[in-house]
């Protein structure tokens, strides 16, 4: 298989060799790792508890050796312990919404926001974006770094941005609609929304200037990505990030090849590691994805966890920068159903393959009378399936069960629940709820 014809690069870097990369990340990190141990005194005192000194990273592999940071890590120092410059100097700060305790904050310096904007900015670009585009940003505005983090990137472009933000759907459509915007950004599950109230208005969403979708923030897979580009006509991309690193712009799906988003390995290198044990995996081993930033200057991370599960791959539309496989999803999401392990993606891709179903789906976690975990699967039919005969409904919920026993290994009930009934989030869907006994 011939490597896809490369496009147009924002960067020189992104054409850059293997070798080229490596030398400077090699230089980027140790700077970063001495700029935190000389101005975070929580770096400081793993290291020196490590026994280790920042001269001690010789080679990209002595990363290895470092201790690991986790977002206990950035609670523990809550609000503002991770940064290493003065306040004064900190031009931004983001927090993201803990679902339990403190939200955790991260830092910017007016450097950084450059580096961020930059990074998006390639990001849009490589998945097609232009400055001739009019781009719709329905992610949300505020503490969440989703929509400021692509608004600066797609402002960095020159394209004519539309800060929508995340809700008041009836609106959002008038504004696709007037506008004519070609390329619009949010998250999977509230483009899916988007799509209904198209429906609810009698338009044709296939009949919008909308030729790309840059969708992140929470796991999809790619049965939801054909689903969203045959209801829209358009080509939608993969893009990562996380507040901790910097926020979107970690990583993104190429235009040309749409096969797993490239790292951004200039500004943000990544390990997988084994969940258990630490260890570093080699590429193409599946675990927990881990990044140390290399040019952060408010908050360095080093070797921050970020509980995604993933495989680092090898480059291709952009050789040098590896690329991430579809997250499958946070440990912290993974279901334990009597001894067998489930993702909520997993569960996804059996439910798109029904073409009775409509895409929105909850799961729910309860404990039955034998005290063992049972999983009901929430799902509605495609509206216009949703008066079809009683045989027809549980036909359809009966295939989707027969087909998660045999893809994933588990019997789980479906029930299927009223059209609307499944509720449709702005931001990241809440797949899953927990119903047993605390
Ligand atoms: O969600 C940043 C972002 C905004 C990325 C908009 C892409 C688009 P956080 O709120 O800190 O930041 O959440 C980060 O969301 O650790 C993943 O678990 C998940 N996530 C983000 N992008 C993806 C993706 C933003 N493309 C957490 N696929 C991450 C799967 C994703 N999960």
């Amino acid at each position: 298989m011939g490597l896809p014809t490369p496009h147009a690069v924002r960067d020189p870097i992104e054409r850059a060799s293997r070798d080229e990369l490596a030398a400077l990340q090699l230089e980027r990190m140790r700077w970063s790792i001495a700029h935190a141990y000389a101005n975070v005194a929580h770096y400081r005192a793993k290291l020196d508890g490590a026994g280790l000194r920042p001269e001690d990273l010789r080679s990209l592999a002595d990363l290895a050796r470092f201790p690991f940071t986790s977002k206990e890590d950035l609670r523990a120092t809550y609000p503002f312990g991770m940064f290493a410059v003065p306040l004064r100097e900190v031009v931004r700060v983001h927090a993201s919404s803990g679902t339990t305790g403190k939200p955790t904050v991260v830092g910017y310096t007016r450097r950084d926001l450059d580096t961020w904007s930059e990074v998006m900015a390639r990001s849009i670009f490589a998945a097609g974006g232009r400055d001739s585009d009019v781009f719709h940003n329905a992610l949300g505005y505020g503490l969440f770094t989703g929509g400021l983090g692509y608004h600066y990137g797609a402002e960095r472009l020159g394209m004519t941005v539309v800060p929508a933000a995340a809700g008041q759907s009836e609106r959002q459509i008038q504004l696709l609609m007037d506008f004519g915007a070609t390329v619009i950004t949010s998250t999977p599950s509230y483009l899916l929304a988007l799509a209904e109230e198209f429906d609810r208005q009698g338009i044709d969403a296939r009949s919008t200037r909308l030729r790309l979708a840059l969708l992140g923030a929470e796991p999809w897979t790619n049965q939801m990505r054909h689903e969203i580009e045959e209801r829209f006509a358009l080509s939608a991309i993969d893009t990562y990030g996380l507040s901790e690193v910097i926020g979107p712009g970690v990583a993104c799906e190429c235009a040309e090849s749409k096969d797993g988003a490239h790292v951004w390995e200039d500004h943000f290198y990544p390990e997988v590691i084994d969940p258990e044990t630490g260890a570093v995996l080699p590429d193409g081993a599946l675990g927990e994805l881990v990044f140390t930033s290399l040019t952060k200057e408010a908050m360095p991370v080093i070797r921050y966890r970020t509980r995604d599960l993933t495989r680092l791959l090898p480059g291709t539309a952009r050789p040098a920068m590896r690329r991430i496989e579809k997250i499958a999803g946070r440990s912290d999401d993974m279901l334990i159903l009597r001894g067998v392990n489930v993702f909520p993606s997993q569960i996804e891709e059996c439910l798109l393959k029904q073409p009775r179903l409509a895409p929105h789906y909850q799961l729910e976690l309860w404990r039955d009378e034998r005290h063992l975990d049972q999983l009901d699967v929430l799902v509605e039919m495609k509206p216009q399936f949703a008066a079809a005969e009683q045989t027809v409904r549980d036909a359809a919920a009966h295939e989707l069960q027969h087909h998660v026993k045999s893809m994933v290994g588990v019997t789980v009930r479906v029930k299927l629940v009223p059209c609307g009934a499944i509720e449709r989030s702005f931001g990241k869907a809440k797949r899953v709820a927990d119903r047993r006994p605390k």
